[in-house]
């Protein structure tokens, strides 16, 4: 017997029949949860929360533990892996991420060893084995890692960014060393998901969070392939169980023709498409998305119901009148202003829609 045989949210992606339509919510384990706020108080801070196991795996358990959700994921940062490579990450209040050592000339790139990758993030492996343990048997669990491109745009920028001009200047400037520096960090993310479906993950997502500000043969050349790589690369099965992927590049519903043949068992999109044309395009995954978080943080009851029916109705409209293959999220991670009542509306109106 199948050991994940109730997990509904590997259903989906698998394209299987369910009886209703799964959800979980990017960034799910954060700010707009108490429970959430005082444990990272306790840590110290939300580095200290990511490299403690105990705490971490408590974290990521905690929106199960309010919300109805179909699946948990790991409380982490996709930084981490910059982290381990030496570029030093550290967290401002309200600023966000910053590394103390970004990439400034090609030496800092020739000097990236990924050799210890897997040593120096142990305390993520620990923490995934940490979460296996405790959660209930129907609740399975995503590991993720950022897509090579998005983790240079930090590296190059070393902080966030709104119109990544120092990441462009290298790509229109030094497009050998973009290359050198995306083929370590693809090297390194395989080794990172491939050691998380060992510890025990039941699904991978890649965050291509920033793919989107690319021209389209740029986003081919210097995102696509590696994404493509990554996914013919990670493990597909572990102890027997398949084990499904998803890519999310925020932006890239435009590519959807293209992402249809990356080989993802599902493709998220952000809110900006309508599902039922997805769906439509995308013929060789699962479709994961859409509602805009802005909706779900500001919107009243009415809004909310109505854009959810819209994304449920279009969806089984596009799919021959069958909710298979859908698995309902935000289309970019929640916001910490959101209302924890609207969470719970959110979660009830997906899990008994009838339209
Ligand atoms: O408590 C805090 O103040 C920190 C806020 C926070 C949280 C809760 C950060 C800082 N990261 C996280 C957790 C996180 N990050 C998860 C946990 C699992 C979950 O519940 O979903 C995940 C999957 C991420 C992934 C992540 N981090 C992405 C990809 C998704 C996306 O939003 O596009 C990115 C781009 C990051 C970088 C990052 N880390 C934190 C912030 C505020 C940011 C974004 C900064 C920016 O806008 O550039």
């Amino acid at each position: 017997m199948s050991s994940y045989e109730n997990y509904v949210l590997i259903d989906a992606l698998l394209n299987k029949p369910i009886n209703y339509t799964p959800i979980w919510l990017m960034r799910q384990a954060g700010r707009y949860l108490p429970e959430y706020r005082k444990i990272r108080e306790q840590a110290g801070s939300f580095l200290s929360l990511c490299k403690n196991p105990d705490l971490a795996a408590e974290v990521t358990i905690q929106p199960l533990k309010r919300f109805d959700l179909d699946a948990a994921i790991l409380f982490s940062d996709i930084l981490v892996i910059p982290d381990a490579l030496g570029l030093d990450l550290y967290f401002v209040e309200n600023e966000g991420p910053k590394f103390s050592k970004p990439i400034i000339t090609p030496s800092d790139i020739d000097k990236i060893s990924i050799l210890d990758i897997v040593d120096k993030l142990d305390y993520v492996f620990r923490a995934i084995k940490n979460v296996k343990g405790e959660l209930k048997a129907n609740k399975p669990l995503i590991g993720f890692s950022g897509s090579p491109f998005t983790l240079a745009c930090y590296m190059f920028e070393g902080k966030s960014s709104k119109d990544y001009l120092i990441t462009k200047k290298w790509l229109y400037n030094n497009q050998e060393y973009v290359h050198k520096l995306l083929e370590k960090l693809t090297e390194a993310i395989i080794l990172y998901l491939n050691t998380q479906i060992e510890s025990g993950v039941d699904v991978i997502m890649i965050f291509d969070s920033w793919g989107g500000i690319l021209p389209y043969n740029d986003y081919l050349e210097f995102s696509f392939s590696y994404l493509k790589k990554i996914i013919e690369k990670v493990h597909k099965t572990n102890l027997n169980k398949v084990i499904p992927n998803i890519v999310f590049t925020k932006g890239g519903a435009v590519w959807l023709d293209k992402l249809n043949t990356l080989g993802a068992t599902a493709i998220g999109i952000d809110w900006t498409m309508d599902i039922g044309i997805a769906r439509k395009i995308a013929i060789n995954s699962a479709i994961q998305g859409n509602l805009d978080p802005v909706l779900l943080a500001l919107g009243d009851r009415n809004t909310i119901k109505t854009e959810v029916s819209r994304i449920l109705n279009n969806y089984k409209d596009a799919n021959n009148g069958n909710i298979s293959g859908h698995v309902f999220n935000l289309g970019h991670g929640i916001l910490p202003i959101t209302n924890i009542d609207n969470v719970s509306y959110l979660v009830d109106l997906v899990h008994n829609f009838k339209d």
